[in-house]
């Protein structure tokens, strides 16, 4: 089904007000009574007020600069819109999204990604991207891009049992049929809804959430100790497939890293419900630090022992040029704490290159061995920036059919521009867990979310710890 694309409104959706405004109004009267006490008496998330007010209240053009001047003591979310028009130009579905931390701020654009044609329509769910962050704490520090585009390529669930079932999840999405509207029980209680520019008829797809991540460093001595705990941003939607849910998320950490994950729900395979499976992703990152070109892509592994030592006890961590500096792929591999680094040709104040690398986040590796499934048996692939990976989308077909061809180009991945392919996955054997709780039926339904991703982490691309982190803490 098309949606009307009347409604496109092109700096804040309408609905997006409405829906920001509602819970605005209801916080604030209970606000007006005790800051922090809700209705029924108890006490609110220290963070619930800080995020969200500044959310609420900044939902509004101009935000750019109100938001930096209301950056907290604390370091806190705040969550304000900026111009769409400006930065989601390639996708028009989109939301453009300002983040600012304590230290760093995120310009974000996400999006409803839309390939093909109106009568040739595909999607790979939600996107992100251009985005861009820069340095708080540096009065004029330049907004630096991170990326100009990132989203799942592909999903693939291969059955253990049956040769035919081959399933390329994203294989039958139009631009609208994997959409589902979140509401506030998605959200929970700190989250916020975001509707996409075009979607003011259908609804909010995006959850925003700022989220405590914990200690994101902390110093404890004898008579002196500190601590500084982390937040993140994650905005994640769904991409529905039939039976399984898939929810897609982007986070934005306070440290300048991403985090792209995809989190396996629904319910299991009604006709062979207990059977073992894997869900597969592809990511495509299309990096482009501090611009697109002058990126450099390197494998970096931990050696130990360190071959060209005589004690065993010596190790050595390597730094090198990913396949040799040309198109290609390698398998991660575990026993190597192994990154994919990619560094720009601009340097920080200490001389190194800034760079940013994908280490994963998964359980394990899954391999196929069935007709074009060959882009299963690597986990990094980097291809330059090409023809290809402009129209790899274009009409549906499986990875092969577009990752093996541009690799095939062997073009350069020294100072050029690159884009970045990830694979990872969840294995799922059922257990007793995926049952539903009905005496005498126990019979297999929805099963827990099962997630697998990875973190765009800075290398380098600040100076220094870039959480405030002191020197030492005592004396
Ligand atoms: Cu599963």
């Amino acid at each position: 089904m098309l949606r009307s694309t009347t409604h496109y409104l092109p700096t804040i959706p309408l609905v997006l007000v409405v829906c920001l405004l509602w819970p605005a109004l209801a916080w604030g009267t209970s606000h007006s009574l005790d800051l922090n006490q809700k209705p029924d008496g108890g006490p609110y998330p220290p963070i619930l007020a800080d995020a969200l007010v500044p959310l609420l209240g900044f939902a509004s053009e101009g935000s750019e600069t109100a938001a930096k001047s209301v950056i907290p003591a604390a370091p806190i979310c705040a969550l304000a819109q900026c111009d769409a028009k400006v930065y989601c130009s390639r996708q028009p579905n989109s939301a453009c999204l300002l983040q600012t931390f304590k230290e760093i701020q995120w310009r974000i654009c996400i999006h409803a990604t839309r390939f093909g044609t109106a009568s040739q329509q595909h999607s790979k769910g939600l996107g992100i991207g251009p985005v861009y962050m820069r340095n708080m704490v540096e009065t004029g520090a330049p907004w630096r891009k991170i990326l100009h585009e990132a989203s799942l390529a592909e999903l693939f669930t291969p059955y253990h049992e049956r040769v035919g079932a081959r399933y390329y999840d994203t294989q039958y999405l139009t631009w609208d049929s994997w959409q589902r509207t979140v509401t506030q029980d998605d959200a929970g209680r700190e989250g916020a809804l975001v509707t996409l520019a075009e979607d003011g008829d259908f609804g909010p797809t995006v959850v925003a959430e700022c989220r405590d991540r914990g200690p994101a460093w902390l110093c404890k001595e004898d008579f002196e100790a500190t601590i500084r705990r982390g937040q993140e941003l994650a905005l994640w939607g769904i991409l529905e497939t039939g039976n399984y849910d898939f929810i897609t998320e982007y986070a934005f950490l306070d440290d300048g890293t991403i985090r792209m994950r995809v989190g396996a729900t629904g319910y299991n395979d009604p006709h062979s419900p207990d059977e073992a499976h894997s869900h597969d992703a592809l990511w495509r990152i299309d990096i482009d630090l501090d611009g697109a070109r002058g990126d450099t892509a390197y494998l970096v592994r931990h050696v130990e022992p360190d071959p060209a030592s005589p004690s065993p006890l010596l190790a050595v961590d390597e730094h090198v040029l990913f396949n040799g500096g040309i198109e290609g792929a390698a398998a991660w591999d575990p026993l190597a704490f192994a990154s994919l680094l990619v560094e720009d040709q601009g340097v920080n104040a200490l001389g190194n290159h800034r760079g940013y690398e994908i280490e994963p986040l998964r359980s394990g590796s899954a391999r196929h061995f069935g007709g074009n499934e060959v882009w299963t048996t690597k986990d990094f692939w980097v291809t330059r920036y090409s023809r290809i990976s402009t129209t790899w989308a274009d009409n549906w077909s499986p990875p092969d059919t577009y990752l093996l061809p541009d690799i095939a180009e062997k073009q350069s991945l020294q100072n050029n521009d690159l884009v970045l392919w990830y694979f990872a996955s969840a294995h799922h054997d059922p257990t007793d867990e995926d049952r539903e709780n009905d005496p005498g039926v126990f019979g297999y339904g929805v099963t827990r979310t099962h997630w697998f991703g990875f973190e765009l982490a800075p290398h380098d691309f600040f100076d220094y710890n870039p959480l405030g982190g002191p020197k030492r803490c005592g004396p």
